[in-house]
């Protein structure tokens, strides 16, 4: 099993050569060669990954941190190990910054619990934006009514964006307030795809003493992160999206805050001693993983990371903003389109709306052609609510996606048109 952390040699970005690494982009639905344009709700996972899962329990399966005997020890070299990876993947300075959870709404579950319980008293405020998935609401709607503090939100321009005249960074700021302990904001929106200018946000709240977490869920599989250059306290993401094993999750967290911050949930391998009246915590990062971890599963994030960093981040990038370009251009030629989400800066993500065209029935039938898109609300009601609508057709695209694939969808979309309306 690989555990380098670096690549000498990055690969060239060859999507043909990419696409042969992902098992799955060879099955037919309804008997048609699939495309996969779901990647903001799952990637698919490369070889590499799935076999770092497979080797992992043919191999060496044990419980980690817990025996002296051998397969106990490989399981926690090859977890920790992964551990590395990802602190250098997001340049966290220390690897026991890095805590491994089922997933960013497990991460921010934890943040918002555990910062509630550190920092929140009554009338103090939290907040977020109205461009959040349901994962980065309503934990944070939970520790606001534990604590009896109330939750703000940042406005969303006709474009998709934060509302930057709200949150000025000199004068009068109703959103950031010297009541503010905790703001909590996507990097990057799962159904707008907007890239939102978080460093900026994060370098305002923090001249106010305000703990930043970010959502980097959508961010994670397609820019390159740099915790310490966002400067934020907290960072939460999902292996899943990012070519790794479901089940998988990540929140950074800064050393000085960690150590401050309660445990979330109690239980084996978090603790230091155990008495019937009282127990103490273990040193980071065990104590925010308690029971035994998704061992597998984050060898196998670890060996998806690895990949990713064979190739050129910037290449893949430039790739997926192709894609996104052509379908662009492609979709809003087709009478009735709108995109929803129009920033300047975004993802591979398109969220659409036709006139006269249900989203659910053209998700249908562009199932029934082998294309997968997801169709509804995408876990963001309140998103929905601020464009006027009930739910779009979104496609999110991955670096094994391709232009021959985005014209299918098109002419799928058109088919749709014709059939729907
Ligand atoms: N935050 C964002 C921005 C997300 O896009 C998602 C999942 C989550 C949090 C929750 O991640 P999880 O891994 O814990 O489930 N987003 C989507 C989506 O857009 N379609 O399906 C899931």
């Amino acid at each position: 099993m690989s555990t380098s952390t670096s690549p000498a040699v990055q690969r060239t970005f060859d999507v043909e050569e990419i696409r042969a690494q992902f098992p799955i982009l060879k099955e037919l639905v309804h008997g048609k060669p699939l495309v996969y344009f779901d990647n903001a709700a799952t990637s698919q996972k490369p070889r590499r990954a799935i076999k770092a899962e497979s080797t992992y329990y043919a191999t060496i399966n044990a419980n980690v941190h817990r025996g002296v005997h051998t397969l106990s020890t490989k399981a926690t070299e090859a977890q920790e190990a992964a551990r590395e990876t990802v602190r250098a993947h997001i340049n966290a300075q220390h690897a026991h910054e890095i805590i491994f959870t089922c997933g960013t709404t497990a991460s921010i579950n934890l943040a918002a619990t555990s910062l509630g319980q550190l920092l929140l008293k009554k009338g103090d405020e939290v907040v977020i934006s109205g461009m959040e998935h349901h994962s980065n609401i309503v934990p944070w709607q939970l520790a606001c009514e534990r604590h009896g503090a109330v939750l703000k939100v940042i406005p969303i321009t006709d474009s998709g964006e934060w509302d930057m005249s709200a949150i000025p960074a000199r004068g009068r700021n109703d959103i950031l307030t010297d009541k503010t302990r905790i703001l909590a904001i996507s990097h990057v929106s799962n159904t707008l795809g907007t890239i939102n200018p978080a460093k900026k946000l994060i370098a305002q709240a923090k001249k106010k003493g305000i703990i930043t977490v970010v959502d980097g869920a959508q961010a994670a599989p397609h820019l390159k992160i740099d915790v310490q250059d966002l400067g934020c306290d907290l960072y939460a993401f999902s292996g899943h999206k990012a070519y790794g094993p479901t089940g998988t999750g990540v929140l950074y967290g800064r050393e000085e805050l960690l150590e401050r911050m309660p445990p979330w949930q109690g239980g084996g391998e978090m603790i230091d001693t155990v008495t019937l009246e009282k127990s103490t915590w273990a040193k980071l990062p065990f104590k925010f993983e308690a029971g035994t971890p998704h061992i597998a599963g984050i060898i196998g994030l670890g060996e998806a990371i690895r990949w990713m960093q064979d190739y050129d981040l910037d290449a893949m990038a430039a790739h997926e903003r192709t894609l996104l370009e052509h379908a662009t251009k492609e979709l809003l030629a087709i009478d009735g389109l709108r995109i929803i989400g129009t920033a300047k800066e975004k993802v591979g993500v398109i969220s659409f709306v036709i006139d006269g065209v249900h989203h659910y029935d053209l998700g249908t039938l562009l199932d029934q052609q082998g294309i997968a898109v997801r169709t509804g609300h995408h876990c963001t009601q309140p998103l929905m609510d601020r464009f006027g609508v009930s739910g779009t057709t979104r496609a999110s695209f991955a670096c094994f996606n391709t232009i021959a694939e985005v014209d299918a969808m098109v002419a799928g979309v058109k088919k749709g048109v014709k059939m729907l309306r």
